[in-house]
Order: C-alpha cells, then structure tokens, then sequence
C-alpha cells in the first residue's frame, strides 16, 4: 500500500497494531469459549455409573461383571466406578455410602444375602441417586425406590432343576423307582439360595419317587462343592441324583465323585444351575446331565436402561426377568414353561 501524505504514516502503523492487538484478543476469547464449550459437554455427558458386585465366586459373576463392565466402559462419556465387596456384606454397605459421598449419577446393587439393606439402601433414596437393582434382589425391595430390577427367576430354576430330573427319571423308564436325591445349595441367605430352594423343594412334591436324603450349602463355589460331596459320599448311603444350584458347585462335584470311584452323569444324574461354558463341556463329556439357564449377560440391560433414563423415560416397579433356556444330554425334555435343547447343538455359540 502507498500513502501519500507521510503526516499519516505513524498514525497508520498504529493502527495496525490495533488491528493486531483486537485479533489477538478475538482469537484468544474464541479458544476461550470453545474450551468452555467443550467442558460443558463433556461435563454433561459425564455419566458415573457405580457397581457394587458381590465378589468372585463363579464363572457366573465373573461373566457377570464382565458383561456390565465392558458395557459401561464402552460407552461414550459414561464411567465405571466399581466395587468387588469379596462376599462380604460390610463392605457392600461401605461401599454403597462411598457411592453415596462420591455423588455417582446411578447406582447398580446386588446383594450377598437378600436381609440387611433396609437402612443403607434409604441412605442412597435420601441421597436421590437412582437405585437399579440387578441379579439378587434385597427382602426389602418393595419398601425402597428403585428405578428398574432385573435378575433371574431363582423360584422356576429351582423347580425346572427338579422337573428335569424327575421327567428324564421318566424317560428312561426309572419313573416308578425310588431314587434319592441330594440338593447342594448355594450361599445361605442370598436370592438365589433361598428362590432356587423354594423351587427344588416345591417341585420335589411333583415326583413322590424322588426323596430327599442331603441338603447343604456349598457356598457356590468349586471348592465347597467338591468338600461337601466328598463328605456325602463318605455319610451318605446312596445317592442318585445331585441337584446343584450352581454349576461352578457341580464341576467340584464331579471331581469328588470321580475320585471316589464312581462315574458322574450315570451312577449319579447331576443337573446344574447357570449354563456357563464348562458345564455344557460336561455334559458333553457325559459327566453332567443338565443345566438350567440363568443368564450373566446384563450388559445390554443395564446399558439400555441407563439410557431410556438419561432420556426421562420411567420404570415400573417390578422385577424384569429374562428368557432363560435349559440345556442337557438328551434334548426334548419337557418342563411345562421350556422345552430342553441338547446342549451338544449349542455348545460353540455359548459366550461365557
Ligand atoms: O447362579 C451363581 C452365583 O446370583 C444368580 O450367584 C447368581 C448366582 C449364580 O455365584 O453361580
């Protein structure tokens, strides 16, 4: 640029730093409010999602917690805030207050044994973060809010554990012949021990050729269920039929049985709870019989909820329970509510 009159060419140079100076500072306020921005979202997305998981025990719950932890830490601007309280009911409590003082947007709860929530569970009501119960449910459920439940039907898989039992007696001809049977429970107290026992008890009834001989818990794990049958084995004059309530449980079983000389899934019929992946690997080695479904994957679950709630959607207060199958070495036992699948057919699409 030419300027002509030289009386302007200071004035000029000053105004050009002007010019600089106002850029600078448009820019500068343009980064400002796009870093504001972008704080702001991310802070509105920010979803703390807190789990309190009872422990270790299975290959259920280890299914289980990898199915809710993959979900939530896979999905966008939602973060995991989790608790493995190692079986122990004081520190599912501790940890329910820690969620509580960390201000988590949603809590996820399962409980150890189904009493003794009353007042911590109020706790997280008076706090007003939104409670979603999954897997065993507290006693106190109908006294507390809660946003959504799900977790399996404990009361039908106790009974189709039994019904399998009894109708397969039935097909092969041992209808008629008294057999004595064995129930291994799992933890004393929690849902699935006392639903899964309801239901074995109850459809024990049905089958007046099935008695009842033994009846303890072994905790739902490997270990206790192999203790507890070698000591049956040891006391206990005969058994035909093993129900367990877990497959983690009948896998230690098995191994006792074994030890002792016998053949599991013929000299004893042994049906499971759980279908995890090595259970239907026994069944089709001819060790185990059946095993009643009861499924970990809440993942898609727990994601699809804490959405529909994110987007002001409501939940009746009821308990949602999913469509379970039942899995075994003959197929095509009826059970009333679900027919048997052979569990040789469906082993390779198992995920857990
Ligand atoms: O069946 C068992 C586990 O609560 C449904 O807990 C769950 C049970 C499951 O450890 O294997």
């Amino acid at each position: 640029m030419l300027i002509e009159d030289p009386s302007l060419i200071g004035k000029t140079k000053i105004f050009r730093k002007e010019v600089k100076t106002m850029k600078k500072i448009l820019a500068l306020a343009i980064v400002l409010v796009m870093i504001a921005s972008l704080s702001v979202a991310a802070y509105a997305d920010d979803v703390k999602v807190a789990f309190s998981q009872i422990g270790q025990e299975s290959d259920w719950r280890t299914a289980n917690t990898d199915s809710i932890k993959g979900t939530i830490e896979a999905h966008d601007g939602w973060t995991l805030i989790y608790d493995d309280a190692q079986q122990k009911q004081e520190n599912q409590i501790k940890a329910l207050r820690n969620f509580i003082t960390q201000g988590v947007d949603y809590i996820l709860f399962t409980g150890v044994v189904e009493t003794g929530w009353d007042e911590v569970l109020a706790e997280v009501n008076e706090a007003e973060i939104p409670l979603i119960l999954i897997d065993r449910m507290p006693d106190c459920a109908d006294k507390i809010d809660y946003v959504a439940a799900f977790g399996g039907d404990f009361v039908e898989e106790g009974r189709r554990q039994v019904a399998w039992a009894g109708e397969y007696l039935k097909s092969i001809g041992r209808g008629d012949e008294e057999v004595c049977v064995a129930i291994m429970e799992g933890t004393t107290g929690s849902g699935a021990q006392v639903g899964r026992t309801e239901g074995n008890l109850a459809a024990l009834k049905e089958y007046p050729n099935m008695k009842l001989v033994a009846q303890q818990s072994g905790n739902f794990t490997r270990t206790e269920g192999q203790a507890v049958m070698e000591a049956w084995l040891k006391s206990v004059d005969k058994i035909d039929v093993l129900i367990v309530q877990n497959d983690d449980m009948g896998l230690g079983a098995i191994d006792a049985i074994k030890a002792a000389g016998l053949v599991p899934g013929k000299d004893i019929i042994i049906v499971g709870c759980d279908s995890v992946k090595a259970a239907f690997e026994a069944i089709v080695a001819g060790e185990m019989n059946a095993t009643i479904e009861c499924t970990p994957l809440y993942g898609p679950f727990v994601e699809k909820t804490i959405e529909d709630l994110e987007a002001g959607k409501t939940f009746e207060k009821t308990i949602l329970h999913p469509e379970e199958g039942v899995y075994d070495c003959v197929g095509g036992i009826d059970l009333g509510t679900v027919t048997s699948v052979l569990a040789a057919d469906v082993i390779d699409s198992r995920v857990y």
